[in-house]
């Protein structure tokens, strides 16, 4: 499905338009009727011959209602430009067509209507004059489609062309977990509450657990439909209507949204890159009212202008946008922003950060995840999805940083372990304590860690020597007591009464010490462990408490239980 937003100034034949493509009247309101004008947002839609559906989103020209028109012309996919061939270019088309712009719409047609008014010598002038105002447009308007709602004149066609645009060249990029700014809700008797919007980012499906962004109550969904149709899925891209339950009608407004829990950061507060319109009726600086858009919520905003005083027209910045109620953002999601005092729109772009942590005066959003990053070390991965929208993995344990961030962390530690010769666990930081992993030759022993570079004594000779005594050796009371001191300081070898054991030589004995508790549940006497070794009690004895000091077993009255480092 393709969503298809009208734009254009007052009485152009919007409204005429969507209703004799479709079938559909657009201005349900009786108020709209009695005025002959859209207040709200319309909805009509059609399913053309080859079975593509166009959705449409009919929008008022009324500057009174542009907060309206601005909610609607929000995520969709194509926008239809509606000129009255009589009047032409007027300030509000223009307006609008900058509002497309800075939304993010990338397609579009152009359709002078009214064409049974006029001549086709002012026809063909309002054809060259409205294909030079486009030409410098960033949409992409694939042509001016003469039409007349009245007589039904290019209204073939200019389906036709929408269709086609629907099917080629619109390339949608949809992201991140589920959220829809609610654009309409209603109480239907019998059935409850239900909201409609423009789904922007993953599919929405029944058994999805979605709460209010703003109030973060539960809501489930009972039923969607999409155009009257009773579907398992709502996909990206579509107008969505869900029957909830959870919450009241009179509880939830235009421009709340419904979102995954905990998949979005909450912020009252981004950065972003803004261009602004062509003609702006003072420069932009932090000075005056502002509200910003997003979706098809809007609030009143305070801006302040990164890197420099004011923003001119027709240019572009980046800028600090800071409000009241916090929403469900993501970079990449596109704002407006508009003059309050003037009743003007400024312009918009795209979300770059929503939890900015320098001072405006320092920073420098760019959007990548290095940037959002930047200066805040190891994280979450999950919070680390929500900052930056992308579907990040774990560097290590479940945190995420930046390879830059990995490597200085990774050469302080393996410096502290140098240093310090051992390490306890207790003292890292949490993500420390999953980055040691990551070092090579760093040998944890329980609550202590080592470099194994660390202890060139691991190969010295008497340390061989005594690995192949086993755990029958002899007294090792005659070896050097010096290297020997240095061996038992660096975990290699323990030593109890003059007997000494290879910390190989405990760890092999790990199969015999689960057969022992598998047999004694409640622990181990040095006799059963003689008898399970086939040793002396002159050897017996050091070994339990040597199995000690290594923490593989620990001692309970006069049984062994498993140790710490079992
Ligand atoms: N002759 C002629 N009149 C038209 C045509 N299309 C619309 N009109 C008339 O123009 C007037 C405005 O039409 P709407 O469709 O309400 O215009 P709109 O752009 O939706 O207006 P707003 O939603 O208020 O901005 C109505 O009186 C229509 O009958 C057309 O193709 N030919
Ligand atoms: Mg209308």
């Amino acid at each position: 499905m393709t969503v298809i937003a009208t734009a254009g100034h007052v009485d152009h034949g919007k409204s005429s338009l969507v209703r004799a493509i479709t079938g559909i009247e657009p201005d349900r309101l009786t108020e709209e009727q009695r005025k002959g004008m859209t207040i709200d947002l319309g909805f009509a839609h059609i399913t053309t011959q080859s079975g593509t559906t166009l959705s449409f989103i009919d929008v008022p020209g009324h500057t009174d209602f542009i907060r309206t028109m601005i909610s609607g012309v929000s995520g969709v996919d194509i926008a239809l430009l509606v000129i009255d061939a009589g009047e032409g270019w007027k300030p509000q088309t223009e307006e609008h067509l900058g509002i497309l712009e800075v939304l993010g719409v990338t397609t579009g047609v152009v359709t002078l209507t009214k064409c049974d008014r006029v001549s086709s010598e002012l026809l063909a002038q309002r054809t060259a004059d409205v294909n030079a105002r486009v030409k410098e447009s960033s949409i992409h308007w694939k042509e001016v489609v003469h039409t007349s709602a009245h007589t039904g004149e290019g209204l073939e066609h200019l389906v036709s062309v929408l269709e086609t645009l629907s099917q080629h060249e619109y390339r949608p990029v949809r992201r991140g977990a589920q959220r829809l700014f609610v654009d309409r809700v209603f109480t239907i008797k019998g059935s409850g509450t239900v909201v409609t919007g423009t789904l922007d980012t993953a599919p929405l499906h029944l058994s999805d657990s979605l709460v209010v962004a703003r109030t973060s109550e539960p809501i489930r969904l009972r039923t969607l439909q999409v155009h009257g149709e009773t579907v398992e899925h709502c996909d990206p891209g579509s107008r969505c209507a869900a029957n909830i339950s959870g919450v009241d009608a009179h509880q939830l407004v235009r421009g709340d949204a419904l979102i995954a829990p905990t998949s979005w950061k909450m912020t009252d507060v981004f950065d972003a890159n803004i261009t602004t319109l062509t003609e702006l009726p003072r420069p932009l600086t932090h000075r005056g009212s502002f509200t910003i858009h997003v979706g098809s919520h809007f609030q009143s905003a305070s801006v302040r202008i990164i890197g420099a005083e004011l923003i001119a027209a027709a240019s572009s910045g980046l800028v600090r946008v800071r409000f009241a109620q916090p929403l469900p953002l993501v970079p990449g999601d596109r704002y407006l922003l508009r003059d309050t005092s003037t009743n003007s729109t400024i312009g918009g772009g795209t979300i770059l950060d929503v939890d900015p942590i320098v001072r405006v005066s320092r920073a420098q959003p760019t959007g990548s995840v290095e940037s959002i990053m930047s200066g805040r070390g190891f994280i979450p991965v999950e919070e680390a999805r929500r900052l930056t929208g992308q579907p990040l993995e774990p560097v290590v344990g479940r945190w995420f940083a930046t390879p830059n961030v990995v490597e200085t962390a990774l050469t302080h530690l393996t410096q502290q372990l140098e240093v310090h010769s051992e390490l306890s666990m207790s003292q890292l930081l949490p993500y420390e304590r999953d980055l040691v992993a990551l070092i090579p030759d760093v040998v944890r022993q329980g609550d202590v860690l080592r470099l194994r570079t660390a202890t060139p004594l691991a190969s010295h000779p008497l340390a061989s020597e005594i690995r192949s005594w086993g755990i029958t050796g002899p007294s090792s009371s005659t070896v050097d007591r010096n290297i020997m001191r240095q061996l038992i300081q660096d975990g290699i070898v323990f030593e109890h009464d003059a007997i000494a054991f290879h910390s190989d030589s405990l760890h092999a004995l790990r199969p015999h010490l689960e057969s022992l508790w598998a047999l004694s549940p409640q622990g181990f006497t040095v006799s059963q462990l003689r008898e399970q070794l086939g040793i002396t009690r002159k050897h017996a004895i050091p070994l339990s408490e040597c199995l000690d000091k290594m923490g593989l077993t620990r001692r309970m009255g006069d049984c062994r239980l498993p140790g710490r480092t079992w």
